[in-house]
């Protein structure tokens, strides 16, 4: 709605959520900044001609009531715009930190010179990220080599990726169309060719566009290879002599910790599990895990993590855009008529430490 006080020519696109809010706020500050130059403007104007040389206008010692009150009154005000813009601003940008639970999650990877996106059933793409539009969308992001950051203006979306860390912030298309996604963090060479398209489709081609996807073996299935070959499955899977904690199913839980202190599984405590296993052990188990430090890349980690939180995660992604079920949305090799209604929900065989069922004769 402010936004109409721009001419068209002179507004950005915007694209989102997010972008309307921002929007909002450069809008308000500029009404307000515009207000103060009227009136101070306005007065020096006002003051020069009214005292000019040689007028007759009164001059000598102010009212005492314009001296205190209001001194007062405008030291107030103006401490109570600056409060209410720093309200204002600090609560949407705290709010670009935290995506709602239903958001499609979505990884990226930025590397010299290009973004690697990895969407929930296992799409990949290079600089390239097809979202649908009006859903929520969360980015968890993380760097291969250098700081880069994740710049979509349409959105007024803006987050570094870091190497060693991962960072996050989420998104909610309001237009169908193609925007520009560039890396906005000077990253070397061909820093100003990292540029990429986010594409919004309706949730129906969205959906579509995911069961034409040639590659629908997803993150947990390149994290559940690297859990046997990295030696994990060795001391956590069910069978192993090693006393370690099944991580079946521990996703979101809360774990209690050696010293009487609980965490809560997420990404970082994955991922510190698996670099730093001394620092946050398990009650119950001794502190035998090796660091993986240096040994697993960010993508690796990534693989694992979406492994431990159970593969399956792979397929809600069409339930959460509230869409008829799709058929051909299924694993590799099984079709719909044949697979009980439940069990494209969760697979046993994709939780770490599960003992693959299906493979059970009767
Ligand atoms: C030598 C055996 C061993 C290997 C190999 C091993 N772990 Fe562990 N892991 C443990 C033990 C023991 C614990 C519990 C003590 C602790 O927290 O350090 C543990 C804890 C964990 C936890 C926290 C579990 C919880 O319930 O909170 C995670 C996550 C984890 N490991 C992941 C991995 C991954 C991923 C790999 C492979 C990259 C791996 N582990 C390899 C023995 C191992
Ligand atoms: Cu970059």
């Amino acid at each position: 709605m402010l936004d109409a006080l721009i001419p068209a020519f002179l507004r950005p696109e915007s694209a989102s959520v997010q972008a309307a809010k921002v929007d909002a706020i450069f809008i308000g500050l500029l009404l307000i900044s515009s207000a103060i130059v009227l009136l101070v403007v306005g007065l020096v104007v006002t003051f020069a001609i009214r005292f000019r040389r040689g007028s007759s206008a009164k001059r000598g010692e102010m009212p005492s009531l314009v001296s205190r009150e209001f001194e007062i009154g405008w030291t107030a005000a103006t401490l109570f715009i600056f409060l209410f813009i720093f309200w204002w601003a600090a609560s949407i940008e705290i709010g670009a930190f935290s995506a709602p639970k239903d958001a499609i999650e979505i990884h990226v990877v930025g590397k010299q010179w290009m973004w690697k996106t990895q969407g929930p059933s296992g799409t990949r793409e290079i600089n390239e990220l097809h979202v649908p539009v009006g859903a929520p969308v969360r980015l968890l992001l993380t760097s291969q080599d250098v700081i880069h950051s994740f710049y979509v203006p349409a959105f007024r979306l803006k987050r570094d990726a870091l190497p060693y860390q991962q960072t996050e912030t989420w998104f909610q298309a309001t237009k169908t169309g193609t925007y520009h996604l560039l890396c906005t963090e000077y990253c070397g060479t061909d820093h100003s060719r990292m540029l990429g398209r986010v594409i919004v489709m309706e949730p129906q081609d969205y959906a579509q566009w995911l069961t034409k996807q040639p590659e629908r073996d997803g993150l947990a299935e390149l994290g559940e290879r690297l859990f046997s070959e990295r030696g994990c499955s060795g001391c956590h899977n069910a069978g192993s002599k090693v006393h370690a904690p099944s991580l079946a199913g521990i996703w979101g839980q809360s774990v209690p910790l050696e010293g009487g202190r609980t965490a809560t599984v997420d990404e970082a405590y994955i991922r510190d599990s698996i670099l730093q296993p001394q620092r946050d052990v398990v009650a119950g188990y001794e502190p035998i895990m090796p660091s993986y430090e240096g040994k697993l890349s960010d993508g690796e980690i990534q693989a694992l993590t979406a492994y431990i939180r159970h593969g399956t995660d792979r397929f809600d992604l069409i339930g959460s855009l509230n869409l008829a079920p799709a058929q051909n949305i299924c694993a590799p090799g099984e079709t719909t008529q044949e697979s009980a209604p439940n069990q494209s929900l969760r697979s046993p065989a994709m939780v770490p430490g599960a003992p693959a069922s299906g493979d059970t004769p009767p």
